[in-house]
């Protein structure tokens, strides 16, 4: 069927249904061609909205703040040296997920699939600039699927990596701050000596004294106070995405945030000197992300130094985000939103800080695996602990069942909102699944299982650590003859779920 017709059919049935906030011409010019082709799953979703327009305007705003890079190096997640009191306050008035997975360990197809509910596979959400729309033709990602039942969906800074992925979904463009910067002029003019490729940069930290607002998370965070200002003076419930840069490569800092750290005092991590006993060469990188800068060699380890400035680096813009996501929250309080407001603060994957002789992320273990998930509801408890595990893809389902939405008929992960009320370990998942590369990894409470496999999807290596006895992964027991029953049962959990069929057609 041409695809003039399809549209003229879309448009039609949309004014059948009614889609409050969603004109029928903006959905002409927004439908790629990838959703045109699976249009009668988008239009189910269409249909299912039915709310009034008085039943929109109750439901809850939602505050989604995304942290590229943020490991949970926080005090609220037991690291003592960090300051970071306003995302330490943000736990204490929600929910704190200790075992939150992201699916990929990669900015780009983490974000995507966190925003489509999708699992990533050998073919989709694979790298750091994926296309959602190219990987997961005809899926309503998170933010069209808010807008779509009536909420004013805005972005500001880094959500989706790519800024014209999934535009469709939101009600204004997505907003962007200007390119990466370094502030101190010496840094600047190396910077631009070595960028001539798009792909060297200067150095990997800075300290400067520039003010807040040249930086491009203080822009995004002004941006995200005027719309805040803007949206509460609305009827309208809002969808509110936020994503701060920091703490990604470089780390670049106010000096007020470096200084809040004793540089004598930060130590190199247990695990710095070796990779783990055991451990496969697939397993381990050599962190090519971060030899992009001017201050590290081409090949082998950074010195002591360097690591501990990198470290240094890394806690100062740990600090910085902090303040900034208070600055947000004080607005929200200032402008009475937050008791009607969800908070949801998440970090894109983990990082490694010298652990296993690794830096930045990349990889199946733990550090690079598991991240930070903050969730606030008003009228829900607070304080709440929860150490089953949760994957990215179950923000999706969480969110709609907050705000009352319907399902998608796509969505591969499970709503964790009976944990927010405090259910630990009687309704969580059992386990969490990830990958990256060739690596498909299975986490449980217990357990970190990974398998390495060939083009033909037979495991080449495989490791497994067991987190009671060995919570840092520095001894891979997989070949440990007691473990071989285990290691059975964890494979086959591994290829079920990485191998579920999916409901969705193009959920492939
Ligand atoms: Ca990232």
């Amino acid at each position: 069927m041409p695809a003039r017709i399809l549209t003229f059919l879309i448009v039609v049935a949309i004014g059948l249904l009614g889609a409050p906030h969603l004109p029928p011409e903006s959905v002409v010019h927004r439908v790629s061609e990838a959703r045109l082709a699976s249009f009668p799953a988008w239009l189910a979703v269409t249909a299912a909205k039915a709310a009034t327009a008085a039943e929109v305007v109750k439901r809850p705003n939602v505050l989604f703040i995304a942290v590229d890079d943020l490991r949970p190096q926080m005090g609220c997640y037991g690291q003592s040296q960090m300051v970071t009191p306003h995302l330490d306050a943000l736990a204490a008035s929600g929910t704190r997920f200790d075992l939150a997975n992201c699916m990929v360990p990669v900015c780009g197809a983490s974000r995507s699939s966190l925003m489509t509910g999708l699992r990533p596979t050998r073919s989709r959400f694979r790298t750091w600039n994926c296309s959602t729309e190219k990987d997961a033709p005809g899926i309503v990602p998170l933010n069209a699927h808010f807008k779509q039942h009536g909420y004013d969906t805005l972005t500001n800074g880094k959500v989706f990596n790519n800024p014209g992925d999934c535009q469709y979904g939101w009600s204004e463009p997505d907003w962007r701050p200007g390119p990466m910067r370094y502030h101190v002029p010496e840094n600047q003019r190396l910077h631009l000596e070595r960028n001539v490729d798009g792909r060297r940069r200067g150095p990997a930290t800075e300290m400067s004294d520039a003010p807040i607002k040249e930086y491009r998370d203080g822009e995004v965070l002004g941006k995200s106070l005027e719309d805040l200002r803007r949206l509460a003076r609305k009827e309208q419930p809002f969808f509110l995405a936020v994503g701060f840069h920091r703490p990604h490569l470089p780390f670049v800092a106010p000096r007020k945030y470096w200084e809040l750290y004793d540089r004598s005092r930060i130590k190199l991590p247990g695990t710095y000197r070796e990779a783990p006993q055991g451990a496969p060469s697939q397993a381990l990188h050599t962190f090519g992300e971060l030899r992009a800068y001017a201050d590290i060699p081409a090949r082998g380890p950074v010195s002591d130094e360097t690591a501990i400035t990198l470290i240094h680096g890394y806690y100062a813009c740990v600090s910085f985000v902090d303040s900034l996501v208070g600055a947000l929250l004080d607005e929200l309080d200032r402008l009475e939103l937050s008791g009607n407001t969800i908070v949801v603060l998440w970090g894109d994957h983990g990082w490694n800080l010298g652990e296993h002789t690794l830096w930045c992320k990349h990889c199946c273990f733990e550090t690079s695996l598991r991240a930070p998930l903050l969730v606030r509801v008003p009228g829900m408890p607070a304080g709440v602990k929860c150490r089953a595990p949760v994957e990215f893809i179950d923000v999706y389902p969480s969110l709609c069942e907050l705000a009352g939405l319907p399902l998608p008929e796509h969505l591969q992960g499970t709503s964790f909102v009976p944990l927010l009320r405090g259910a630990d370990g009687q309704t969580g998942k059992q386990a969490a699944i990830g990958r990256y590369g060739n690596g498909e990894t299975i986490r449980t409470t217990q357990y970190r299982y990974t398998e390495y496999l060939d083009d033909r999807g037979r495991p080449m290596a495989r490791m497994l650590y067991d987190h009671q006895a060995d919570p840092d992964e520095t001894v891979n027991v997989v070949e440990h003859p007691a473990n071989r029953e285990l290691v059975d049962r964890l494979s086959k959990r591994l290829r079920e779920t990485r191998g579920s069929p999916p409901r969705h057609p193009s959920a492939r």
